[in-house]
């Protein structure tokens, strides 16, 4: 095995799901793609999958973006204006790891709330609506992340959603989803994704984590939104061409990957249950509800930072998010046999 090169297969690669390759049937979909101009609307595979993105999430129209970043940041901007607030969870990946776009891009500020396993209850969020007064910003924006990343892949119970969405919008507000991994909340709770965006007026979704997909997301809400969200595509340099080689890829992920998911929370759910028999590793099995495990090694005397560098070491990638925490993502290219050859290494650490 190389140990310099981590984009070599020996590598189990527990860092992200971002990090899977495209399959065949992508490969073999992106050379094959019928493409056109997109910045003209004339790539049929890339419509196709604005066309399809949309009916799957029940709404009226779809814009493929470059990046969850990218997405992100022109939902929060159509619903904003600028010196207003956007009240988001304080784990929120727009807040914590999107380089301030929001304020950046949409002149907003955040407005950030403790609340447990990253899930926010209307009742919070309604304690924090700021109205134009002599001295505050006033709330322009709900964010909410589903299922949310830093909190440990947790899902948002439908209900909560439809609460946030019915108590904004009675106060004239909107709801921006960071679905980011929405395909593992609909698998987790047993319910589609239409159904979890059916009220909130844009969500942004990957094809590139869970689902697979080499390059991009996906911005769904109404088409006059949609409308808008395509000039600032434009602004932000996300105008593409022959894009449909993207497209087909995420095509195939969008139609024929949401139904594995189940087998990537299984083996979040087992490496976690193995973990916790390892001396020194801690971590709330009742928590694991998708692909993403938190553990700490508080108690094996090691720094996240130092469990991660002996990891890597001995070809397993794990990175930390805290001082002595590790964040640990399954994936399309982690097999139970790549779980179990982890779990070794990763108990041969501290034994
Ligand atoms: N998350 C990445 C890193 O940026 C941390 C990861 O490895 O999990 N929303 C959520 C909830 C995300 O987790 C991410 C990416 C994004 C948005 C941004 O997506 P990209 O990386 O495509 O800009």
């Amino acid at each position: 095995m190389s140990l310099s090169d981590p984009s070599q297969p020996a590598f189990i690669d527990l860092r992200s799901d971002t990090v899977t390759r495209p399959t065949p049937a992508m490969r073999r979909a992106m050379a094959e793609a019928e493409v056109g101009d997109d910045v003209y609307g004339e790539d049929p595979t890339l419509n196709r999958l604005e066309r399809r993105a949309a009916e799957i999430l029940g709404k009226e129209a779809g814009l493929f973006v470059p990046s969850g970043t990218m997405g992100n940041t022109i939902g929060i901007k159509l619903h904003t204006r600028h010196g207003q607030e956007v009240i988001c969870e304080s784990r929120a990946h727009i807040l914590n790891f999107e380089l301030s776009m929001m304020a950046w891009f949409a002149g907003c500020v955040a407005r950030p709330i403790v609340a447990e396993d990253g899930l926010l209850r209307w009742e919070q969020i309604r304690a924090e609506i700021r109205p134009l007064g002599p001295h505050w910003a006033p709330t322009g924006l709900i964010e909410i992340e589903n299922t949310s990343n830093l909190a440990g892949g947790t899902v948002y119970p439908p209900e909560w959603i439809e609460e946030i969405c019915d108590g904004a919008h009675s106060l004239g507000l909107k709801v921006h989803m960071d679905g980011a991994r929405i395909f593992n909340a609909s698998a987790a709770c047993g319910r589609p994704v239409r159904e979890l965006a059916a009220r909130v007026d844009t969500v942004m979704f990957c094809l590139s984590k869970g689902l697979g997909a080499p390059v991009g997301s996906m911005l769904v809400g109404t088409a006059q939104d949609m409308a808008q969200a395509r000039l600032y595509r434009k602004r932000l340099g996300g105008g593409m061409r022959q894009a449909g080689v993207l497209a087909a890829a995420g095509l195939i992920a969008l139609e024929q990957m949401p139904a594995r998911l189940v087998e990537d929370h299984a083996n979040a759910r087992f490496l976690g249950e193995e973990m916790c028999r390892i001396p020194g590793i801690t971590a709330d099995l009742a928590k694991i509800a998708t692909n993403i495990v938190i553990f700490d090694v508080a108690g094996t005397n090691l720094t996240s930072a130092e469990f991660s560098r002996r990891l890597r070491e001995r070809g397993v990638l794990i990175n930390g998010v805290g001082p002595t925490r590790l964040r640990l993502v399954t994936h399309l290219d982690v097999t139970r046999g790549d779980c179990e050859r982890a779990l070794a290494v990763i108990a041969s650490l501290v034994h």
